[in-house]
C-alpha cells in the first residue's frame, strides 16, 4: 500500500476514509483533521487557556501532543486516584514525563493526598465494599476537573475521548433510549452556571487512528486499561462495534455522524437539555441537588467512617493558582 500523498511506503491504511498515508503525512494529517473539529464545533480558540484531562493513555497524551503541536495554549491536569496495581503511579510518572519532554505545565491533584482518601477506599466506604469503583471515580473526576478549571481561569476543559468512546456511549444511550442524555451527547458542551465548557476534539477520531499517532510521535503512555474497567459495559458495547466495523468500515463514524445531524436536525429539541443548578451550600460548585452537592454528602459519610481525613473537602485549593478574570 502506498502513501496517497508521496507514493512512499503506507504505514496506516484509514479504510473508512479510503486513504493511506506514510508516517511523515499521517503526522501532518491527523493534527489537521482534529483542528478542523475544533473549528467546526467552535471548541476554543488559539487565544483561550485550555486544560487539558491526562491520564497517562495514549488518547489524553496523544491530543495534547496535537493540541501543542497546533500552537494552543494548553496546560494539562493529572489526577491521582490511587487506583492499585501500580496502575496509578504508572499513569502518573508518564504524564509527568510527557509535559516535563515539552516544556509544558501539569498540574497534579492527588485525591488521597488531598483529601485523606484514594478512589478504592472511597468506594469501599461509601457502597459499603460493594461494586466497582467506577461511580465514585466519575463523580472525583468530574467535581475535580471542574473545580480545577475554574479555579485556573481556564476557559475550556478538554478530554481525550475518542470516537470509539463516544460510539459506545452513543450506542448504550440508543439502547436504552436514555433520551436525557443523547439530548447531551455533544462534541462540545458549553459553559452554564458554574460548569467549565467541555470540549472532546477527538470525538472523530478512531482509537486506532491515536495508537497509530502515539506510536509514530514516540509518545509513551500506559498501555494497560484500568484494571477495573474489565467486565464494564462500554468494553462490551466497543467489542460489538469493532465487529460492525470490521464487516462495513466506517460504521462507527456514519453512526456518530448521522446522530449528531438528527441532533442538529432538532431530533431531541423537546428535551429539556440543560438540567438547573444551583451552587452547593457547603463548596460552591454547581449541583441539581437540593442543599449540598454530591461530593460533599460523599465526603461526610466518609468523615463519619473515618476519622482519619485530613482536609475538608469544599476548602482545599486544586491547584495552588489564583483565578484569572
Ligand atoms: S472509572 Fe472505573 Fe475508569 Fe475510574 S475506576 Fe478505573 S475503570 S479509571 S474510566
Ligand atoms: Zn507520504
Ligand atoms: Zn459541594
Amino acid at each position: 500500500m502506498k502513501c496517497r500523498k508521496c507514493g512512499a511506503t503506507a504505514v496506516i491504511h484509514m479504510r473508512q476514509h479510503k486513504l493511506a498515508l506514510c508516517g511523515e503525512h499521517y503526522l501532518t494529517w491527523l493534527p489537521e483533521q482534529v483542528e478542523r473539529f475544533i473549528f467546526k464545533y467552535r471548541m476554543f480558540t488559539r487565544a483561550e487557556k485550555v486544560l487539558v484531562a491526562v491520564s497517562g493513555g495514549k488518547d489524553s497524551l496523544g491530543l495534547w501532543d496535537i493540541l501543542h503541536r497546533l500552537g494552543y495554549r494548553t496546560e494539562g491536569l493529572y489526577i491521582g486516584l490511587g487506583i492499585e496495581q501500580n496502575y496509578s503511579d504508572e499513569s502518573r510518572h508518564l504524564s509527568e514525563q510527557f509535559a516535563a519532554a515539552r516544556g509544558l505545565t501539569l498540574h497534579v491533584v492527588d485525591v488521597e493526598e488531598k483529601f485523606g482518601s484514594t478512589i478504592p477506599e472511597l468506594s469501599v466506604i461509601s457502597n459499603r465494599g460493594h461494586g466497582k469503583p467506577c461511580s465514585v471515580c466519575g463523580l472525583s473526576k468530574r467535581y475535580i476537573m471542574n473545580r480545577a478549571a475554574l479555579e485556573g481561569g481556564f476557559d475550556a476543559l478538554a478530554t481525550g475521548h475518542n470516537l470509539d468512546d463516544e460510539v459506545a456511549v452513543l450506542m448504550q444511550n440508543t439502547f436504552n433510549w436514555a433520551a436525557g442524555y443523547l439530548a447531551r451527547q455533544a462534541p462540545v458542551l458549553p459553559a452554564q452556571d458554574g460548569l467549565v465548557r467541555k470540549v472532546k476534539p477527538l470525538c472523530r477520531i478512531y482509537e486506532r487512528e491515536m495508537t497509530a499517532y502515539c506510536l509514530l510521535r514516540g509518545i509513551e503512555y500506559i498501555y494497560e486499561e484500568c484494571p477495573h474497567a474489565e467486565g464494564s459495559s462500554t468494553i462490551y458495547y466497543k467489542e460489538i462495534l469493532n465487529k460492525m466495523e470490521g464487516d462495513r468500515p466506517g460504521a462507527k463514524l456514519q453512526f456518530y455522524l448521522s446522530f449528531l445531524q438528527a441532533r442538529e436536525n432538532g431530533l431531541f429539541a423537546n428535551i429539556k437539555q440543560e438540567v438547573e443548578l444551583h451552587p452547593c451550600e457547603r463548596c460552591g460548585q454547581p449541583t441539581s441537588a437540593p442543599g449540598e452537592c454530591a461530593w460533599c454528602r460523599m465526603w461526610d459519610k466518609v468523615k463519619l467512617v473515618k476519622r482519619t481525613v485530613t482536609a475538608n473537602p469544599e476548602s482545599v485549593p486544586l491547584l495552588g493558582l489564583a483565578a484569572q478574570a
